[in-house]
C-alpha cells in the first residue's frame, strides 16, 4: 500500500512486472480494527484491474517486518503506527529554518532503534549554516550521515546544473535498493528532497514564512514513491512536532549499541535503566571496554525518553 486519502486506499499490484498497476482499494469487514499503513503488504480482492472507477477491498494485512511507531506524547498509551516494513529512518533536520533540536534527533533515532530499523541522518539547508558542530555531536554515535544544500542555481544540492550534488549523490547510494522513510519537523525539506530525487515526484513544498522560517505542514499524509530504475522506495510523511515514546522498550535501544550491550548483559543488575549509580557501564568504560563518549550519548538518548515531549 503506498498512500491512503480519505479512506481509500492506493496499492501497488505485481511491482516490477509487465503488468505493474496501481489498484485503489477500501478496507474489507473482515479487517476488523486492523490499520492499514504506508508500506504494509496486503491481499486484495475484488477488481483489481485498477482501471478507473473500480474499488478492491483489502482483506487481509501481512505480518510486519518493521513497524514505525509513535505515541503522541510520552504519557500516551495509544501509539500509531506510522509506516510498515522501511528498512531505513532517514531522520531529516534542516541546519537552520527551522533551528536543529537535537532532542528530536535523539528521540528519532531511539524510535529506529526500537523499531530495528537502520538510522540516516539527512542535515539539510547546509547553504544557511554549517554542518560541523550537529555532525560533531553525533560522531560517537557513528550514526550515517549526509548533508545537502540549495545551490546557486535553485536546484537542491548543485542538482539542477548536473555538477557538485555530492550530498543527493550521497544519499540516493544510502536509499539505493531498500524502503525508507523520511521523518523530520515540517519545513525541514523532506518534501524538497523526495522532489529531487523523484522526478515526476511533484510533492507540494511549503513557501516559508520569511518572518518565522517556518512551513506550514505542507505534506498531510505519507505516500511512498519508488525510485528512478526501481531503486528502492522512499516515503515522505508529513512533519510531526513531537515523536512520543510511550511504547519503546530502553533494551531494544542498547541493543543497538554492542559495545555497550555486552556490558550490560554481564555488569548490571536486572532491569537496569542504565541512568541510576549502580548501572554496570561506567565500570565497562573505566576498564576500556568502549568510550566514555559512547556511553554518554546511550545515556542521552535514554534519558531523551524522560520529561517533555518536543
Ligand atoms: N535554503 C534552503 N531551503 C530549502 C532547502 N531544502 C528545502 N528548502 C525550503 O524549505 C521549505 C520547506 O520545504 P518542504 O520540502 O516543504 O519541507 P517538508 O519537510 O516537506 O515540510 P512538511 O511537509 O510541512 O512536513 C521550502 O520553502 C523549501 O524550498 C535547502 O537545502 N536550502
Ligand atoms: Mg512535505
Ligand atoms: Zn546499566
Amino acid at each position: 500500500m503506498i498512500a491512503v486519502d480519505r479512506g481509500r486506499y492506493r496499492c501497488l499490484v505485481d511491482p516490477g512486472t509487465d503488468d505493474e498497476r496501481g489498484v485503489t482499494a477500501m478496507r474489507a469487514r473482515e479487517l476488523g480494527r486492523k490499520g492499514v499503513v504506508v508500506g504494509d503488504r496486503v491481499a486484495l480482492v475484488g477488481d483489481v484491474s485498477g482501471e478507473p472507477d473500480t474499488l478492491a477491498r483489502i482483506v487481509r494485512v501481512e505480518p510486519r517486518r518493521s513497524s514505525l511507531r509513535r505515541t503522541a506524547d510520552d504519557t500516551d498509551p495509544f501509539e500509531r503506527i506510522i509506516v510498515a516494513n522501511a528498512d531505513q529512518l532517514v531522520i531529516v533536520t534542516a541546519l537552520a529554518d527551522p533551528e536543529p533540536r537535537p532532542r528530536m534527533i535523539d528521540r528519532q533515532l531511539v524510535a529506529a532503534y526500537d523499531a530495528g530499523m537502520d538510522p540516516l541522518l539527512c542535515l539539510t539547508k547546509a547553504d544557511l549554516a554549517d554542518a560541523e558542530p550537529l555532525v560533531a555531536e553525533y560522531a560517537p554515535l557513528g550514526v550515517p550521515y549526509v548533508v545537502t544544500r540549495r545551490g546557486e542555481d535553485g536546484g537542491l544540492d548543485g542538482a539542477e546544473d548536473g555538477g557538485g550534488d555530492a550530498g543527493l549523490d550521497e544519499l540516493r547510494g544510502h536509499l539505493s535498493g531498500r524502503m525508507s522513510v523520511l521523518v523530520g519537523h515540517s519545513g525541514v525539506g523532506k518534501s524538497t528532497l523526495v522532489n529531487a530525487l523523484v522526478p515526476d515526484a511533484e510533492r507540494a513544498v511549503s513557501h516559508v514564512n520569511a518572518v518565522t522560517g517556518r512551513g506550514r505542514h505542507t505534506s498531510s499524509s505519507a505516500i511512498a514513491l519508488e525510485l528512478p530504475g526501481g531503486d528502492g522506495w522512499i516515503i515522505d510523511t508529513p512533519g510531526v512536532r513531537s515523536f512520543g515514546l510511550a511504547h519503546v522498550d530502553p533494551a531494544h535501544v542498547i541493543n543497538a549499541f554492542e559495545d555497550l550491550a555486552e556490558g550490560a548483559a554481564e555488569r548490571c543488575p536486572p532491569h537496569c535503566d542504565h541512568l541510576q549509580e549502580n548501572c554496570g557501564l561506567d565500570a565497562w568504560v573505566d576498564d576500556g571496554h568502549a568510550s566514555r563518549a559512547r556511553l554518554d550519548s546511550l545515556r542521552r538518548l535514554l534519558a531523551s525518553r524522560e520529561g517533555e515531549p518536543e
